[in-house]
């Protein structure tokens, strides 16, 4: 683990200046609630210790420089004005490209000075505890906080500013929701968060007592910017809003599925059963003759047109049933009924598995590991394909288990973005 100190020795060494402010930016993890926040579903997430570290200062080479603490991130810089206006297939400086672009299109491309930040980061990338949006909202608040003197936070509400961020790490080429930079920006320390979006708000949601949520490593890692499993999703539940909105004869409105369910007035059990007479699976030319040209051309992207065949009816089984549990897991956690809970994660995770298709062995076979320890609950936690679990545990069995278990951490409910000036 690196000192704030030896973290700003080594900024004066790189760029012989000293640090401005210093921007601390969790990870989350998520507990229950996953591939749903782009349709607009609530989640339940909390924020981690492991974080992002941001230091930064104005600097006079009318440049904007990027460097990493881990040297296996080579540097980055640009002369202002910088040109970069979103990319795909991101490198490490891309993310905070994205929080830096947020800013300057909402401080109408202020490029006046330029600025150095060094990046230290504890959070496992690619792991789904969102080291990526801990990146973009460092940045943002970094960026920020080097424009305005005050609390930047009396110049944006953290809401706004949370808003600002879930806009713009989609300049990375992802399709993404709103969950981790809303849970990134908006945690207080010690409770966990339900959050809702369009509009974005979130509640803060106290953990029974004797609950314990353990992050696990899978051993496995995938760069989601780099693969298109994610936005293939985003575009298989497009497909089936489309189709939805046909069928309910709803003209208004987006393709995200909260929207349409509630347009249709159809309760979650009612939507389950019509759920099953969509197609399994269907290519673009079935799709076309589904819903017409331009309604699919209206659910893609310039970097998700290539895609040739969808999933239906076991995607949207997932997302209905999924954003369901989330409703029955918070009621479950206020009536502080913990075996509920876990049961809510394991149905979840079989969710996930088998009707979205984004677990794998080794995350399957560790959140049996632990369930066959006692653990109450385990379910992949993020994104998937790789990465961490997140297991629910009786607090008297926490100690046991993590000794017999590999595990990452113990989790408890942490701080939101933080910024201090030296
Ligand atoms: P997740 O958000 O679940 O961690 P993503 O695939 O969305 O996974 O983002 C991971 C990417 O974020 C990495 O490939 C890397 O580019 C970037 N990243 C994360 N942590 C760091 C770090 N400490 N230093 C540099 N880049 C990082
Ligand atoms: P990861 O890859 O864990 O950061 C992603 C999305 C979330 C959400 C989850 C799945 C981004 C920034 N985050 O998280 O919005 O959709 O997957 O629930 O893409
Ligand atoms: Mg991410």
């Amino acid at each position: 683990m690196v000192s704030n100190e030896q973290l700003a020795e080594q900024f004066v060494k790189l760029y012989g200046i000293e640090p401005e402010v210093r921007v601390t930016c969790p990870g989350r993890v998520n507990l229950i609630g996953e591939h749903i926040d782009y349709h607009d579903y609530g989640v339940f997430p909390m924020a981690i210790d492991a974080a992002t570290t941001i230091l930064a200062a104005k600097n006079d080479t009318n440049s904007i420089v990027f460097s990493n603490f881990d040297s296996k991130y080579e540097s980055w810089s640009s002369p202002i004005p910088c040109p970069w206006k979103g990319c795909t297939s991101p490198k490490w400086f891309d993310y905070l490209l994205c929080g830096w672009r947020g800013i300057m299109n909402r401080e109408d491309g202020q490029e006046q000075f330029g600025m150095s930040f060094l990046l230290y980061g504890t959070i496992p990338p690619s792991s789904g505890l969102s080291s990526s949006s801990s990146l973009v909202c460092a940045s943002a608040l970094a960026t920020l906080s080097l424009i305005v003197d005050n609390d930047p936070f009396e110049h944006i509400s953290r809401k706004d500013f949370a808003h600002l961020c879930i806009e713009s790490e989609p300049l990375i080429g992802t399709l993404s929701g709103g969950m981790d930079q809303a849970a990134e920006v908006l945690a207080s320390e010690g409770t966990a968060l339900r959050i809702d979006f369009n509009p974005l708000r979130s509640k803060n949601i106290q953990l029974p007592s004797d609950a314990v949520f353990v992050v696990v490593h899978s051993n496995t890692e995938l760069n989601k910017g780099a693969t298109s499993h994610y936005n293939e999703r985003v575009i298989e539940g497009r497909i089936v809003a489309q189709i939805f909105k046909q069928k309910f004869n709803i003209t208004s409105g987006s393709f995200r599925l909260k929207e349409i369910q509630t347009l249709s007035g159809k309760s979650f059990k009612e939507i389950l059963k019509i759920v099953e007479e969509l197609p399994d699976e269907v290519n673009k030319e079935q799709v076309i003759d589904l819903i017409g040209a331009d309604k699919l051309e209206e659910c893609l992207t310039e970097n998700t047109r290539s895609f040739q065949k969808f999933k239906l009816r076991p995607r949207a089984r997932h997302v209905f049933s999924e954003a369901y549990r989330v409703e029955q897991f918070e009621s479950a956690c206020a009536q502080k009924n913990i075996q509920e809970m876990g049961r809510l994660m394991n149905e979840s995770h079989r969710s996930c598995a088998i009707d979205y298709e984004c677990s794998c062995r080794e995350l399957d076979e560790i959140c049996r590991l632990y369930l066959d320890h006692g653990a109450l609950g385990a379910r992949l936690t993020g994104a998937g394909w790789g990465g961490c679990a997140v297991v629910l545990m009786a607090a008297d069995d926490v100690d046991r288990v993590v000794a017999e278990l590999p595990s990452l951490f113990v989790s408890k409910p942490a701080q939101g973005i933080r910024l201090q000036r030296f």
